[in-house]
């Protein structure tokens, strides 16, 4: 059995939506563990109501980050995990920390990266005026939202949209996106070249992007 631990900050929808692939598609893996760095998160709550087990590491607590980081990792390495899943976690990570999860630490950013790294990607996208946005799975380095690409997702911009329906698309892309990057990662079958990640054997129909037709 593999093991995920899942970092989160807010809702956690897709942490919810992770376990629904689990559960559904019965992975040789399990959830060890949902961490939040504050205790108010939506997400904590949610984890707990599916059963899972769940830690909080406030960050408030620390007065720097070095200290804070180093107690987020003893709490993750309780559980041996073969995949870090950040998910919605919304501070920026150091060095060591990233290093230290280096080829197994993944990060889903809601826009087509390289475009819109950073915070506030939908308003962004809108107020750029581009005709296709999305989102990224990504393993993370020391440079934030530059990690190596797993897969993406791309959804329509429509004429109509506002931040909120946009920000919807692209979540419901993001729910079928993440769970298929992290089951490749888990059985395996990334590679991680430099820069570039590939996907060993693909199956009809598998590829390392989604296209989401607006409804
Ligand atoms: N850390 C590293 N080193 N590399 C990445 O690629 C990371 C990371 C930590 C988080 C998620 C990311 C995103 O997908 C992520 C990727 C938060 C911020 C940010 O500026 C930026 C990117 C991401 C998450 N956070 C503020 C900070 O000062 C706090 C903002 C807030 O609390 O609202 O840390 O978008
Ligand atoms: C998602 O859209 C995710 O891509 C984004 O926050 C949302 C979390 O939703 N992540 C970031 O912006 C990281 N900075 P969720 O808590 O419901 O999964």
């Amino acid at each position: 059995m593999k093991k995920i631990v899942v970092l989160l900050s807010g809702r956690g929808s897709n942490m919810a939506a992770i376990a629904a692939a689990l559960r559904e598609e019965r992975w040789p893996a399990s959830i060890a563990c949902v961490i939040a760095d504050r205790p108010q998160a939506q997400g904590l709550a949610r984890a707990a109501q599916a059963g899972l087990a769940t830690a909080v590491v406030e960050r408030s607590a620390f007065a720097r980050r070095d200290d804070f980081e180093r107690a987020l990792a003893e709490t993750i390495d309780a559980h041996r995990p073969d995949a870090v899943v950040l998910a919605g976690f919304m501070r920026v990570l150091g060095a060591a920390f990233v290093e230290r999860y280096h080829g197994r630490l993944l990060n889903i950013h809601p826009s087509l990266l390289p475009a819109f790294p950073g915070l506030d990607t939908h308003r962004r996208a809108l107020q750029g005026g581009v005709a296709v946005h999305g989102a990224t799975v990504h393993y993370v380095g020391a440079e934030v939202d530059a990690g190596p690409i797993i897969a993406q997702a791309a959804v329509p911009v429509m004429p109509e949209d506002d931040e909120d329906a946009l920000a919807a698309r692209v979540l419901a892309s993001e729910h079928r996106l993440y769970p298929m990057a992290l089951r490749w990662h888990l059985d395996g079958r990334l590679r991680l070249q430099g820069t570039r990640v590939t996907l060993a054997d693909p199956r009809p129909g598998e590829a390392r992007w989604l296209w989401n037709d607006a409804r």
